[in-house]
């Protein structure tokens, strides 16, 4: 293995933009340290806690260091280190004869490569990942003696993952799902993860339903149908006999569910979680994570055809605001609770299908993530890193909410056989900064060399060494509760509530947001072939919306059954006391912070995309004049004709080239925020007009609710290819200043069309 002297630089499209995205923040302190030292825990001295403080928000990238390996100017060896000298030909008896079994070459090669694959998650498996820095602003020791959270300004290295839930490995990024959001805070006192979703509440009370849930999920088990969707029987049979589900089903319905980037999706970590302060006080907690771009979605119609223009729509993304140095921002908040206030509320704390409203309890601001760093390796930092709930340090604890409880056992047991084996914490990606020594020995791909002569506690011989650790000077110890009940299966009646919340939160929507969440429903039922799903379905949104329950069933030719709904499982039976109790009606009655337009600026479009639409005879001098406003204003721009290359131009006096990055054959309307037809010369109308592909990128622009800004003669080809469905002008800006075309793309969409 090559040191980090040899490592390869950082993408080199970092440099592209001037002045910005040079190499992140810290990358340029990494110095070499006797890692093989540390690792086997002869050196917890060899890197001063003070150090480390100071070179926090690069330490991972320190530790990762020693790892690399670009492979530019060595040779080419086995992995024994034997120099290979015909890499391309088997070994044979003859040029014509056979293969001989001697060839350890050609045998290692094809061996290592038979095996190169491991099992992807069985949830959560297609993701995207980034590094980056948390950073203090407002520090908490109030609340969590956590030190990560301790002091303004401190930094700590993080790891974060993105990821679909339903779909496999190599599917669709905008499919209509939640998305894992999952923190990896590589502190000074060990690994804090936080395993997060970009929706509040989740699906189910009970860790035991989750395989049932997630089968009726996953393609159907007879013909493996349909991936990456919950449009089908099994998953909304499930949703229609588990009234639990019912308000994260909104949640899953509404826009939130197609974002326009991870870049622009919230962060939550469910769970109710517990701080402990240094006096050992406990407070309840909820974590936040805001996007400095706020929150942005997809038209439903858009990501079903991204789904086939770029299935890597939300991966490229992330990739490409990083590369050129538009780092991602999420403020990082938390909801306190004081612990004497726990029963304070309508719903109880320990309900993950509920959620503690915003009004209630203003989110905090305590720092924020930044994400500065692609990976330099796919397999080795995304696919490999592996985040569990349970990874916590000390000041952070769990509550008895029964769906984490069960996270708790079920992700490391996930990773032993996704990363074969119980070592992957030495993985590089998923090794703590800080020394990790213990009893614990062997088993497969063991990195450490466990040097001494015992692996037993307590012992003698090595005077009881590695030691434990007293809480006062940094021990874990759990928080102290009391715990006094009969062993049962059962659950708690104060979880029986399963609708207020739904109702808080369709409620909370605007008429636009209500209506997408129509459509939603209306889209996934239709897609179930069981008459009798579509049924109990609608009795269930009928608890909801009496209005939305209507127009659903309209829309699938039903009616909405009578009464109540029954035989669910785990609500109380309709003939029993306590049913009325499952009916309460929520304790605000409207919640801003649920609602995506509520809570989307319009007052940038930094980093939003935008395409130039022209072709030969374009007029040069007016594309260069809104391609410098619009990349001033931060945004991305591509111009997009019949073919990439240079464009004949009529401007006169326009010296400067003017070329196509893309073509109407290579990209779609569906991939940018926005578009500008170009004006230019007749016959350049002449062919616009006629290439049906050129009318298909404004017409699906116009019908996906985007701004369209339009020059001279190019109006009348705009016009005529939005054709019938033009409802209103609004967002078409015609001849607009450069000013006024930055004005209507601020606006994002425009939906009352
Ligand atoms: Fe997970 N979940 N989950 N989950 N989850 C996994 O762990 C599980 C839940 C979440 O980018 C698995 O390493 C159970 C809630 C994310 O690598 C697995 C239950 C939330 C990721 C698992 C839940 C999440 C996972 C699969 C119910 C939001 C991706 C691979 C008790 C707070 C992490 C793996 C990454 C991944 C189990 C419910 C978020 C099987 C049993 C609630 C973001 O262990």
């Amino acid at each position: 293995m090559k040191n980090s002297s040899e490592q390869q630089p950082l993408d080199p499209s970092y440099s592209t933009i001037p002045g910005k995205g040079t190499e992140p923040a810290g990358v340029s302190e990494i110095k070499i340290k006797d890692k093989s030292k540390e690792r086997m825990g002869e050196a917890d001295n060899a890197v001063s806690q003070e150090q480390r403080s100071t070179t926090s928000d690069s330490a991972k990238q320190q530790d990762l260091a020693v790892n690399k390996s670009s492979g530019i100017g060595n040779p080419l060896t086995t992995n024994q280190g034997v120099k290979i000298n015909d890499d391309h030909h088997t070994l044979k008896a003859g040029e014509r004869g056979p293969s001989l079994l001697e060839d350890f070459i050609m045998r290692e090669k094809i061996t290592h490569f038979d095996h190169e694959r491991i099992p992807e998650r069985i949830v959560h498996a297609r993701g995207s990942g980034a590094h980056g820095v948390f950073e203090v602003t407002r520090p908490i020791p109030e609340y969590t003696k956590a030190k990560f959270l301790s002091e303004k300004g401190k930094k700590t290295s993080v790891f974060v993952r993105f990821s679909t839930v339903a779909g496999e490995r190599g599917s669709t990024d905008v499919s209509r799902d939640a998305r894992g959001f999952a923190v990896k805070f590589y502190t000074e006192e060990g690994n804090y993860d936080l395993v997060a979703n970009n929706m509040a509440p989740f699906f189910i009370h009970d860790a035991m339903k989750f395989p049932d849930l997630v089968h009726s999920l996953k393609p159907e088990p007879r013909d493996g149908i349909p991936q990456a969707t919950g449009a089908h029987d099994t998953f909304w049979d499930f949703i229609a006999t588990s009234p639990e589900t019912m308000h994260m089903i909104f949640w899953l319905m509404s826009d939130r569910a197609i974002p326009r980037s991870f870049r622009m999706m919230e962060g939550f970590g469910v769970h109710t979680f517990r701080f402990i302060n240094d006096e050992g006080k406990s407070s309840f907690v909820k974590f936040h994570l805001k996007p400095k771009l706020g929150l942005h979605s997809l038209a439903w119609d858009e990501a079903q055809k991204i789904s086939g223009k770029d299935s890597d729509f939300h991966r490229r993304d992330l990739w490409d605001a990083i590369a050129s140095g538009n780092y991602p921002e999420w403020e990082f908040g938390v909801q306190i609770v004081p612990e004497e206030d726990e029963f304070k509320f309508d719903f109880d704390l320990l309900d993950p299908t509920k959620i503690i409203p915003e009004e209630l309890v203003p989110v905090m601001p305590v720092g924020k993530i930044t994400l500065n760093r692609n990976p330099d390796n796919f397999f080795a930092e995304t696919e490999q890193v592996a985040f569990h709930p349970g990874h916590v340090v000390p000041g952070i604890d769990f509550t008895n909410d029964p769906l984490l409880q069960g996270r708790l056992f079920s992700y490391t047991d996930t990773q032993l056989s996704r990363l074969g084996g119980p070592n992957f914490h030495e993985i590089p990606i998923n090794r703590s900064i800080c020394p990790v020594s213990n009893n614990q020995r062997d088993g497969m791909h063991r990195m450490q060399i466990d040097v001494g002569e015992t692996a037993h506690s307590p012992n003698r011989i090595s005077d009881n060494q590695p030691y434990q650790v007293a809480e006062s000077e940094g021990g874990f110890v759990s928080h102290r509760e009391r715990v006094d009940g009969h062993k049962i299966r059962a659950r708690s009646k104060s979880f029986l509530d399963h609708y207020s919340h739904a109702i808080l939160f369709y409620n909370s929507q605007d008429e636009v947001e209500k209506q997408h969440i129509k459509d939603a429903f209306s889209f996934e039922l239709g897609k179930c072939k069981r008459e009798s799903v579509k049924v109990n379905m609608l009795k269930l949104i009928n608890q909801v919306d009496e209005e939305l329950a209507n127009y659903v069933a309209y829309q699938l030719g039903l009616e909405v059954p009578e009464g109540k709904p029954e035989n669910m499982q785990h609500g109380p039976d309709a003939s029993s006391e306590e049913y009325e109790t499952v009916f309460k009606q929520p304790e605000i009655s409207d919640s801003p912070a649920l609602s995506i337009s509520r809570n989307n600026p319009k007052d940038s479009i930094a980093t939003r995309k935008y395409a130039l639409l022209c072709d030969d005879g374009v007029d040069g001098a007016a594309l260069i004049k809104i391609k410098q406003a619009l990349l001033e204003a931060g945004a991305m721009v591509r111009v997009v004709a019949s073919h990439q290359g240079v464009l004949l131009q009529t401007s006169e006096g326009q010296d400067a080239e003017v070329s196509a990055d893309d073509s109407v054959l290579t990209t779609s309307c569906v991939l940018f925020d926005g578009i500008v037809v170009l004006n230019g010369s007749g016959e350049m109308m002449d062919s616009m007009e006629s290439d049906p592909r050129y009318k298909e990128f404004v017409k699906d622009t116009y019908k996906h609710y985007k701004p369209i800004a339009v020059h001279g003669n190019a109006a009348g080809f705009v016009m005529n290819a939005i054709g019938d469905d033009l409802t209103v002008e609004e967002g078409i800006v015609k001849d607009g200043t450069p000013g006024e075309v930055i004005e209507a793309f601020k606006q994002g969409r425009f939906w009352n069309r």
